[in-house]
């Protein structure tokens, strides 16, 4: 452990790991990386969920799960290199659109990850070499082979299934598409700085940049996503302005706002009525075809957080953004 700065542990292909790297470096917070203790065990043995990545505060508090601990930073260093836009209304949309990150893209980077072959090997030799680069070939064959099948069991409860795999890999290329427009234009979703809803992105993005299938498709068409993440990985040098609030919103961002509003949005609901019915199965139609999964309780809590925050908004911010969630299709699902 070091004492008075940050330590984050994590590893290189975990997305939450990188996002919460991307966030210390861009807010300029003294950090240390530890990819060498292994992070699960750092939450395990704090009575933490396992999960990854984990951060330890200055004072020795260790804390996980990236959104809460982005927001404690927020709170521990107000003002100067903040994440969350200054007006309410922008600050909303880049919550939404964060969970849309984390909770969406995910499932991308899941998918690619453990359905193609030849990615499924990249990520295991990736994973078991982050635990020990040097770590004797049997061993290594015996530590691959137990995460991929840990990792492929997973895939249906997160929804990877050969059914959603089209609707999936639609929503990767939409992604791409936009985004690659987007940051042409604009350098980030809602300014000339980084926001939250950046960094959900990034984290995901990043892996899908790097394990090999998602990585061919995003530099044969969206090459500038790929910059884009290059630059956000260190954007320790940035310094910029939001986007003026009352202005219109570039037609990229509304166009990612339409995309979730007929994919993640509709899938948190009908998850939240799966749950409070007791089905076994969250099934609906999204992009026009049938998609199905198991609920996920985790993805309730992001629905019922992204629904109480609407309904704090200022009556000013509500004027601004009502008509636009309307136009594209959010606001059934979040008011
Ligand atoms: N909502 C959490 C999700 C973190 C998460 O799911 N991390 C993955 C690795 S990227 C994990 O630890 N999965 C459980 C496991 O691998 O045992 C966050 O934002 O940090």
């Amino acid at each position: 452990m070091t004492t008075g700065v940050y330590t984050l542990h994590g590893i290189d292909p975990s997305p939450y790991s990188v996002k919460m790297r991307a966030i210390l470096r861009y807010r300029r917070l003294p950090f240390v990386w530890d990819s060498v203790t292994p992070p699960r065990e750092v939450a395990t043995g704090a009575g933490l969920p396992p999960v990854i990545p984990v951060l330890r505060f200055p004072d020795g508090r260790l804390m996980n799960d990236s959104t809460p601990l982005a927001w404690a930073l927020e709170q521990a260093h107000p003002g100067a290199r903040s994440i969350v836009p200054d007006d309410a209304g922008l600050a909303y949309l880049s919550d939404l659109l964060e969970d849309f990150g984390d909770e969406w893209l995910t499932k991308m980077m899941f998918h690619y990850r453990w359905y193609y072959p030849a990615d499924r090997t990249f990520a295991q030799l990736w994973v078991t070499s982050c635990r020990n680069p040097t770590m004797p070939e049997a061993e290594r064959r015996t530590m691959m082979k137990q995460f991929d099948d840990r990792q492929v069991g997973r895939m249906a409860m997160v929804g990877c299934t050969e059914q959603n795999r089209p609707i999936i890999e639609d929503s990767y290329r939409f992604v791409l598409d936009t985004l690659d427009r987007h940051v042409r234009t604009t350098p980030f979703l809602f300014g000339t700085r980084p926001s939250l809803a950046d960094f959900g992105f990034y984290g995901q993005l990043m892996i899908l940049a790097t394990d090999p299938t998602p990585m061919a498709e995003m530099r044969a068409r969206a090459p500038d996503v790929h910059f884009w993440l290059l630059r956000l990985d260190d954007a320790s040098g940035i310094d910029g302005d939001w986007l003026d609030a009352a202005a219109p919103l570039p037609e990229t961002v509304v166009a990612l706002l339409r995309h979730c509003g007929q994919t993640y949005l509709p899938f948190l609901a009908a998850n939240m009525r799966a749950i409070q019915s007791g089905d076994a199965t969250v099934d609906l139609d999204i992009l026009g075809r049938p998609y199905s999964q198991a609920p996920f309780r985790y993805q309730a809590k992001c629905y019922d957080a992204l629904r109480k925050k609407f309904a704090a908004l200022p009556a000013t911010a509500r004027g601004r953004l009502d008509p636009l969630l309307r136009d594209t299709g959010c606001l059934p699902y979040l008011a």
